[in-house]
């Protein structure tokens, strides 16, 4: 396995779960997690950012196991207190995840780019990977639905996901440009690969891809790109991918979503159990188990996925510059 660096696109529980086999089986500093913006939202006067922080918690060890988001071990005084005072507590924040939010929003204030805030909370938590977020402007993903539009978490947490979408707005993205952390970690010569993991490709993946000038900074990068499907068996692990791509009119199937990311992607890694769709799909595919169910699943997917990358590159000639 070469050395070399790793930028990784992760958001929600599932690409955190990628992110941590990546960390895990790569060296200390190889790995960049860029994080979904869309899911970020003001709450309680504080900047809350779920999917970066669901990844930093992660790679800490220190997230929850059963949610997958927020810290394990939590206490909720905070939350029983708001209550008593009739504030709004549908969206939960355990009294150690706030002093996230509470500092985070104290450091945006005074005016440090949230990636430069992410990068150091990383180093505070012992992580040794970038973990950044795609931008340090506001992207904010709006769910389109028959009843009008709602602002994300309302979607996904206070409606539970139940609404049909009909669409997707990344609100700030046409504004906002790839953070440099990750413009660097795209122009590492070392690069040997961009993953993007299995997250819901509408309101996780899409929503990185739509800040301006991060798709032609992946594609410059002139290395692999590998997507690890998020449909096994004809239905989404975890979450509302699924239901998405049902109302918004696609077979829930791993080459529906090999279309979504046409132009994008360059190869796929699907799950043995869809070893039938491997002759459907036009680009290389390598079926493994992608269940990620233990750390040891995590490892062996990540180490799958690197594996098929270091094929690509040598068997496609991929121009890898300057690798040592
Ligand atoms: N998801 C929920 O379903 N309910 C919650 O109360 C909740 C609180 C929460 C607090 C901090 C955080 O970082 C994430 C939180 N999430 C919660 C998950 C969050 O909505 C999702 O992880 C992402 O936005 C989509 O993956």
């Amino acid at each position: 396995m070469s050395a070399g660096s790793v930028a990784a696109l992760s958001g929600g529980i599932g690409g955190a779960k990628l992110a941590l086999g990546l960390y895990r089986v790569l060296p200390p500093g190889s790995l960049t997690v860029v994080c979904n913006p869309g899911d970020d939202f003001d709450h309680l006067g504080l900047r809350v950012c779920p999917d970066t922080d669901t990844v930093l918690y992660t790679l800490a060890g220190i997230a929850n196991p059963e949610t997958g988001w927020g810290r394990a071990g939590e206490t909720w005084t905070f939350m029983r207190a708001l209550s008593d005072l009739g504030g709004e507590t549908w969206f939960r924040l355990g009294d150690g995840d706030l002093a996230l939010h509470v500092e985070r929003t104290r450091r945006l204030a005074g005016g440090e780019p949230w990636s430069n805030i992410c990068g150091d909370i990383a180093r505070r938590l012992g992580v040794h990977a970038r973990v950044v977020p795609a931008c340090d402007e506001e992207v904010r993903t709006v769910v389109m639905t028959p009843d009008g539009r709602l602002a994300f978490q309302h979607y996904f947490v206070r409606d539970r996901c139940e609404p049909a979408v009909t669409g997707f707005k990344f609100e700030g993205a046409d504004n906002a440009r790839p953070c440099n952390a990750v413009l660097e970690a795209l122009a590492d010569p070392a690069l040997r690969c961009v993953v993007v993991c299995p997250s819901n490709p509408f309101i996780s993946i899409d929503p990185i891809l739509s800040v301006s000038g991060m798709k032609d900074a992946i594609h410059a990068a002139g290395v692999p790109v590998l997507g690890v499907s998020p449909i096994i068996g004809g239905s989404a692990v975890k979450g509302p991918t699924a239901k998405m791509m049902r109302e918004l009119g696609f077979d829930v199937s791993n080459r529906s979503i090999e279309q979504h990311y046409d132009g994008v992607v360059d190869a796929w890694v699907i799950d043995s159990a869809d070893s039938s769709d491997a002759p459907e799909f036009e680009r290389p595919v390598r079926v493994v188990p992608t269940m990620m169910r233990s750390d040891a699943d995590k490892h062996a997917l990540a180490r799958a996925v690197l594996g098929f990358a270091d094929e690509l590159r040598s068997r496609m000639g991929w121009s890898h510059r300057g690798m040592p």
